[in-house]
Formats: structure tokens, sequence, C-alpha cells
């Protein structure tokens, strides 16, 4: 669409590539393709950066909230280690917001090493038995990533309604062992959604970060983005 990207967003895609958050080059992702661009965001540590991605988070949940009667969430859960971070400041973010509506959410978060003294334990932070509870995570890509955070949810006794990422790859689901990458497949995050039953929520998509580039004249980074996209599209 040739719709301008909110200023918010030119923001975030501003800073990110400052600091090189969202950088160009090739990179091998997690399910083997091959990237001219990636998504780093366990570099937003500086005090503007996290400010940035903890209020476009709190934004894109806030934003989803008032426009999904009925829809709501008591905590939210960052899977270790790039989760943590991102569940306190958000959670402070969606205070700062509407106090009135999200003063009352928790964040929570697992460990690595299970405890065995003081406290112990897996979880720290709110508890999630009868919680409804919201994931925040950084990147989905194939959606491989996140099915180990729907599982500690599951196994704390809490509802899952909804994942928040920073970046939506946009691309489709991985092939299946044995069959090649080039057939017709549905998005990675729409069989999220549709297995966890759940809105899959993006603070960025790739197409806004196309945008965002072609808005800063940076054409060679564009077309590559484009050429990837027009690989790994979902088609369905
Ligand atoms: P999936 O498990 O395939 O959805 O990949 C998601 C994970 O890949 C993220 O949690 C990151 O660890 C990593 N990743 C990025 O951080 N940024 C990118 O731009 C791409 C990936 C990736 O490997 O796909």
């Amino acid at each position: 669409s040739t719709e301008e990207l909110p200023q918010w967003k030119t923001d975030l895609i501003n800073l990110a590539l400052q600091s090189n958050i969202l950088t160009f080059g090739s990179f091998t992702l997690k399910s083997g393709r091959i990237s001219p661009y990636f998504v780093n965001c366990g570099l937003f540590s500086r005090a503007r950066l996290i400010r940035a991605i903890s209020s476009a988070y709190a934004h894109t949940l806030d934003t989803h909230a008032k426009d999904t009667t009925g829809w709501g969430f008591d905590v939210l859960f960052g899977p270790a280690y790039k989760g943590i971070p991102l569940c306190a400041t958000t959670c402070d973010k969606l205070a700062s917001l509407d106090e009135g509506r999200w003063g009352e959410v928790g964040y929570s978060f697992n460990r690595k090493e299970v405890k065995d003294h003081g406290e112990g334990g897996l979880m720290v932070g709110e508890g999630l038995k009868g919680k409804r509870v919201v994931i925040i995570d950084d990147v989905i890509t194939a959606g491989t990533a996140i099915k180990e955070a729907v599982s500690i949810i599951e196994q704390q006794g809490g509802t899952l309604v909804g994942i928040v990422v920073a970046v939506d790859r946009q691309e489709k689901m991985p092939a299946p062992k044995g069959e090649s990458e080039e057939g017709k497949r549905g998005s990675a995050i729409g069989e999220v959604r549709r297995s966890l039953g759940v809105p899959v929520l993006a603070a960025l998509t790739l197409g806004d970060l196309i945008k965002g580039m072609r808005d800063l004249g940076r054409g060679e980074e564009v077309s590559k983005m484009e050429e990837y996209y027009a690989r790994y599209k979902p088609t369905e």
C-alpha cells in the first residue's frame, strides 16, 4: 500500500537502523533461510532504545485491546532471557499509557535453571495460575521459538490470550522435512494464530521495514528485502 507509516513506526525504524538492531548483510536464520536483513532485539539496550521498543509493544497491545471488545490480559510473560527486560519495561509503559486499564497488569518470566533454594522454582514475578497471559517476544520467523513459552504457560496453569512481537518477518511456514522451500505454504504467524487460537500482534512487519527504508532513500536494501519477501512470502 502507499499509506504513510505512522510517526512512531518511522522513529522506531530509524532508531533500529542507527543502533544496528536492523542490519543488512547475509544471515543464516534459525530456519536455515538466508536473509539479507536481521533484527537483533538484544540490542535495545540503551535508554532511548528500550524506551522506544517498550512503548511500541505497549501501544500495539493497548490498541488491540481498545479495538477488540472483551479482549484483555492480566500478565505479560517474557521468555528468558531476551523477554525479561521486555516484559518489565512494557508493563511500565502500559501503566503510563492508561493506568486505569493497565495499572494492575503483572509481568512474569521463567528461569533457564530451576532454583533449588530460597523461594525456588522455575518462575519469577506474577503467578500465571488462572490468569490471562500474553507472551512478549522478539521476532517470529517460522514460529518454532514461541512453542516453549506456550508450554510453560500451560504448565503454570495460565491461559494464553495473545502474543506480541517486535517484528513479523511475514514469511511462509518452513518446508516439511524433505520438501522444497519453493512450495506454496501459508504464513508462519497465521499458523501460530490458527493452532493456538489467539491473536499474534506485531509492532512492525517486514512491509513496514521496507516502507521505512524506502522513505530513507535506501533503494539497495529495499530491493534485497523485496527479493527476499518474494521468495518466502506466504502463498495461501
Ligand atoms: P523462529 O523460531 O523460526 O520463529 O525464529 C525466531 C527466532 O529467530 C527469534 O526468537 C530470534 O532468536 C531469531 N531471529 C532474530 O532474532 N531476528 C531475525 O531477524 C531473524 C531470526 C531468525 O533466526 O529467524
